[in-house]
């Protein structure tokens, strides 16, 4: 059970009095708001490098493109990052020093493709898109995801970067898995290798000006993982979700708890039935915590969610979980999500 002072904190988040590191509140206000009736294109995405992604996606979205190009462009720039060490090449490897990248891309029709346990290619969303458009499948996974990416062209390389090999011969001296949560201790954060989380994944969510929805998803998995083990970024339905009457929703963290609770899809039907993007994805949070004998206490999952008039919510188990939010009247915005817990390794 939270504490008491984590309750109050946690209020506070909830109500936003905490909630926004780098706005004033009245700004945070309108960067989660609906957008004017008029419409408008909106673009939002997980963590800090978000705000990189925003800008790629923007690129497009404020030139008319659409929301589907926009989220496969975004998502690209973290997967390209090598300092990265969660999404695409430079990505923590499994167990065995394997990078396998998971991927799903979704537009607001219900089309949707992705790529599971993909090795050797770095841009997972490219695949995931192509399976959409190319095949009449949803999803690919391991070898036959690489072979159909081999035969649709796609360029093979080595996403083992030095740095992340040496982290990962670091890790095997203990060998010790531990799906921890990300979260704002930076004793916790230094004592992993490199000095960072061992998770952290990119959702983006966007709506173009032509009132259409799109969302992606991307990530290296969990550092350290079984090779074979896929999270909930490339299940459509967990990891992301898009109904173009309604909206989308993405999330970050421990995907088996995601995959559980069938997350994304529960948070578009929440807002289906009339909840707020913010309540939706407190719902989704709750359940996932409800369910967990310690409280999920030791675990982060974080919510993101964008409804079709471009309004926004953000929950998540633990503090520390940011989200970028890109407009037409800012581009580079960084929101702090409200949280149940305000600390977690205390
Ligand atoms: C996974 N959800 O593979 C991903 C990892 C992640 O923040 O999001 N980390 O479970």
């Amino acid at each position: 059970m939270p504490s008491r002072r984590d309750f109050l904190k946690t209020s506070m988040l909830a109500a936003g009095a905490l909630a926004v590191p780098r706005l004033a509140p009245a700004a945070a206000a309108r960067a989660q708001g609906a957008l004017p009736a008029a419409g408008g294109a909106r673009v939002v995405s997980t963590w800090d490098f978000g705000v990189a992604a925003n800008r790629a996606a923007w690129a497009l979205l404020s030139q008319g493109g659409k929301a589907l190009d926009a989220v496969e462009a975004g998502v690209q720039v973290p997967e390209a990052d090598l300092a990265n060490h969660s999404v695409g090449k430079g990505g923590y490897p499994d167990r065995d020093g394997r990078v396998t990248l998971d991927a799903s891309i979704m537009d607001g029709d219900g089309r949707c493709g992705a790529v599971a346990c993909l090795e050797r290619i770095a841009h997972p969303v490219k695949v995931a898109r192509r399976v959409m458009e190319a095949t009449p499948h949803v999803l690919l996974v391991g070898d036959g995801a690489l072979q159909f990416a081999r035969e649709q062209g796609f360029p093979e390389e080595n996403l083992l970067t030095p740095e992340a090999e040496q982290a990962w011969r670091e890790w095997l001296k203990t060998a010790k898995y531990k799906p921890v949560a990300n979260s704002e201790n930076l004793d916790y954060r230094r004592s992993l290798p490199g000095g960072k989380d061992n998770h952290d994944t990119i959702g983006m969510l966007a709506l173009d000006a032509h009132g259409h929805l799109a969302g992606a998803c991307t990530t290296s998995g969990m550092a350290w993982k079984l090779h074979g083990r896929v999270g909930d970024s490339p299940i459509i339905g967990a990891g992301l979700y898009v109904d173009g009457e309604v909206g989308g929703a993405t999330s970050t963290g421990v995907g088996e708890e995601v995959i559980r609770n069938a997350g994304s899809f529960l948070v578009v039907e929440l807002m289906r039935q009339g909840r707020s993007p913010q309540e939706a994805c407190e719902e989704a949070v709750r359940r996932i915590v409800k369910k967990r004998p310690d409280g999920a206490k030791e675990l982060q999952v974080g919510f993101l969610a964008l409804r079709r008039d471009g309004a926004v919510g953000a929950h998540a188990i633990q503090q520390g979980f940011t989200y970028a939010v890109c407009d037409a009247l800012r581009q580079d915005r960084l929101l702090a999500s409200p949280s149940v817990y305000a600390t977690s390794f205390s």
